[in-house]
């Protein structure tokens, strides 16, 4: 069979609203045995290929055959391409595709070199190709991805992380040193320590898995864009754990940066998503329901954030994270892996990592002008702010003043639960055991809310567009990290990436956890008529029209967008945590 360049390599596509469909036909002859000059009937293969960017007019089409057999060569006439907008276009070919081999078609109108006024063209008569795409979009998931909470900017070169300007300066575009850089607020740091030392999946004896825990600096440039210059895969620094660099050979990089992603893609599940928001999410909930009867104006407010939430940790318990889930059929973590990280990551479990515009201070990554592209940042803090106010208005229905908190001791002992079964007892974590004030009421049941609906939903309904793309989000590595420059291939990448069993257990998971239920109530949709006082009803009528604007903010700044950031748009944000 022809080895098209998805073979091995799944092409899936990763933003399903920008994707684009092709049709390939292959006509060609397999040569089944040279020996005799024997040829099959020709035979046309056809793929269907999904692409996630506007590829424009196809000028140029690339087939890679692999080696599988001693006899696989075919001969290929041509290759027909069915553009999504109907058009057929042909690459003539007429020629032997051999052992392995790379060979670029053009497409069947004859042109003179004069006629190639396309840029691009020009350089595939030079063969030369750029490939500056890769380590934007690289970027730009740690801003507007599925795990947009990792990067922060960094002051400091950690000292486990020897970067030197020598090594960067060709990513450096101001003339500066990369301490100067540093002063000048232009390196970000994403650093996966948590996963240092981490057990990796035994639970398959015929397939080794590895894990690492790799540390990545990040540089913007002229343009605001913020892109990686330097990643070392493991903790420790030393001769055979290198600095990887864009410099390097272009595998020893691509080999680097997916080391990266795989490691992102287990915090992301387990850390963000899992502990981040349906833990944390389901703590409130058992709270609630243990300690406010259902006459309490504070269950009211917050039942419909957590609807489903328990119901939907048990499944995942039982299905998804127990002995022989899903967690240990695909994950790298799977087998016990994950237990360790969830339980080191709620060590460091702090409130004020809950409270959102204080998180993305924390980070220093709160300057809109500073860092322009960050739309998480800029939604989230607005859906938070109308949530706060949301809340304030309830309080102000419900507490007179101050002291009409600390007395109410029903609110009280569900604060107490938080803190003592929810966070056992940790004083630094931040959490609050009591509550004295209107405002840090109003601030704790905005974490409760916000937590359930804009968090859970900014890192979970991205999952089938950026992790579904499986070298994008690798869920497990089939082989250790290099230790060395200038050895890696690229059989060696697709040996590292998971195989296609494993691959498929992902697609299926990712999808079903990106899915919107059926009659999904969104954000400040409360059909439930818990509440029956009047300035409540108003409250809520002010709260959607606020959470209105924010959607036509948002449509209308990502309009004419090619990724557009829609994830934390207010009616596309769930209540609470049903999936
Ligand atoms: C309590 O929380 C702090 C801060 O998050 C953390 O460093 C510490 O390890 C925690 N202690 C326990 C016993 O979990
Ligand atoms: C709970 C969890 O995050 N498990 C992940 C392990 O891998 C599957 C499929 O590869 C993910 O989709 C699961 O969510
Ligand atoms: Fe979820």
């Amino acid at each position: 069979m022809p080895s098209l360049f998805t073979s091995n390599f799944p092409v899936f596509c990763f933003n399903p609203y920008i994707s684009q469909q092709f049709h390939l036909e292959l006509v060609c002859f397999l040569c089944v045995q040279p020996v005799t000059d024997h040829f099959s009937s020709p035979q046309i293969d056809s793929y269907d290929v999904t692409v996630a960017e506007d590829l424009g007019e196809i000028q140029l089409l690339k087939i890679e055959k692999r080696k599988y057999w001693v006899h696989d060569d075919w001969y290929l006439r041509y290759i027909t391409v069915k553009t999504p907008v109907g058009d057929h276009l042909e690459f003539p070919c007429y020629r032997w595709i051999t052992e392995d081999k790379e060979i670029v078609l053009r497409d069947g109108r004859a042109k003179l070199h004069r006629d190639d006024k396309i840029q691009m063209l020009k350089q595939h008569r030079q063969y030369v190709m750029q490939h500056w795409q890769e380590d934007f979009m690289f970027g730009y998931q740690f801003l507007n991805g599925c795990n947009p909470v990792m990067i922060k900017r960094c002051r400091e070169l950690p000292k486990k992380f020897p970067v030197t300007t020598d090594m960067v300066e060709c990513s450096l575009e101001r003339n500066l040193t990369l301490e100067e850089e540093i002063k000048q607020g232009n390196i970000f740091l994403v650093d996966y320590e948590l996963l240092d030392g981490v057990d990796a999946n035994k639970t398959d004896p015929c397939t080794l898995q590895y894990l690492s825990a790799p540390i990545c600096l990040l540089y913007k440039n002229m343009e605001n864009k913020i892109v990686p210059i330097a990643i070392q895969i493991n903790q420790t620094p030393g001769p055979d754990n290198p600095i990887f660099l864009p410099s390097d050979d272009k595998y020893d990089w691509l080999l680097a940066k997916i080391w990266v992603r795989s490691s992102d893609f287990h915090m992301h599940q387990t850390v963000t998503h899992l502990l981040r928001t349906h833990l944390i999410s389901e703590v409130f909930g058992i709270a609630m329901f243990r300690q406010l009867p259902a006459v309490h104006p504070l269950f009211k407010l917050l039942v419909p954030h957590v609807r489903f939430t328990i119901a939907i940790n048990t499944k995942a318990r039982e299905q998804l994270i127990c002995e022989c889930g899903l967690f240990d059929k695909a994950n790298a973590t799977g087998g016990g892996g994950h237990v360790q990280m969830v339980q080191r990551a709620t060590k460091e479990l702090t409130y004020s990592s809950l409270c959102f515009p204080e998180e993305i201070k924390a980070k220093e990554m709160d300057s809109k002008e500073d860092i322009p592209y960050y739309y998480y940042r800029d939604d989230g803090i607005k859906v938070w702010e109308v949530i706060k106010s949301f809340t304030t208005d309830v309080i102000d229905i419900y507490y007179e003043s101050d002291e009409v908190v600390c007395e109410d001791m029903e609110l009280q002992a569900f604060v107490k639960d938080v803190y003592v079964y929810g966070m056992k007892g940790n004083k630094s974590s931040g959490f609050p055991k009591t509550i004295k004030t209107r405002e840090k009421l109003s601030e704790y049941l905005t974490v409760a809310i916000f937590t359930a609906s804009a968090q859970h939903a900014a890192v979970n309904f991205g999952q089938y567009d950026w992790c579904s793309w499986i070298p994008n989000s690798p869920p497990t590595m089939r082989q250790p990290p290099p230790t060395e420059k200038g050895t890696v291939t690229i059989e060696q990448i697709v040996e590292s990436l998971p195989d296609r069993g494993r691959s498929c257990w992902h697609l299926g998971a990712v999808w079903a956890l990106s899915q919107f239920q059926e009659n999904e109530l969104f954000l400040g949709m409360y059909p439930d008529e818990h509440f029956i006082e009047k300035p409540v009803k108003q409250a809520m009528m002010k709260f959607r029209k606020d959470l209105d604007e924010i959607v036509s903010v948002i449509s209308e700044r990502n309009k004419n967008k090619k990724l557009p950031y829609y994830y934390l748009s207010p009616n596309r944000i769930p209540n609470s945590v049903a999936v």
